[in-house]
């Protein structure tokens, strides 16, 4: 009987076990998928599937009045770093990103510079998830792109 009874502990404590991995396991793999990360909208980020809050560097170039990105995407409420190359000799470009086209609301406005020169621009994502907007404020007609939340 003890034999017994010890066996049918351990084989609780064991699919308690297994229970919660499972369990654990299963939140971790619905957190990303619903963030819905477009892996090659973001460079310099391979292989990550970034949590809420969790830091990400974003890598973004201007080319001919162009950036080579349509979409930004980065998990709620992000440290993002973005790390902009403007490859335009001479020609002033940033990155500025609002809630929409009208770029009434800004969410963070990057210093305009000239290339070819390389800035860092360091903000907080919003906190809420959505489809925003982003653009170069100089060429507000060619330069810009949707920033997913
Ligand atoms: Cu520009």
């Amino acid at each position: 009987m003890p034999l017994n009874l010890k066996f049918g502990a351990l084989l609780l404590l064991m699919s308690f076990g297994f229970f919660t991995l499972a369990l654990y396991g299963g939140a971790k793999l619905v957190a990303p998928t619903a963030v819905a990360p477009t892996p090659t909208d973001v460079p310099g980020t391979p292989g990550q599937t970034p949590e809420p809050g969790a830091p990400v560097t974003v890598r973004i170039i201007a080319k001919n009045i162009f950036f080579n990105l349509r979409t930004i995407t980065v998990p709620v409420d992000a440290e993002v770093t973005v790390i902009f190359e403007n490859q335009d000799a001479g020609v002033l470009h940033n990155v500025a990103f609002y809630t929409d086209r009208t770029t009434r609301t800004r969410i963070y406005v990057g210093e305009i510079f000239a290339g070819v020169a390389t800035r860092e621009y360091r903000f907080r994502a919003p906190s809420v998830s959505g489809s925003n907007f982003f653009r170069c404020d100089v060429h507000p007609d060619t330069m810009t792109g949707t920033f997913v939340i």
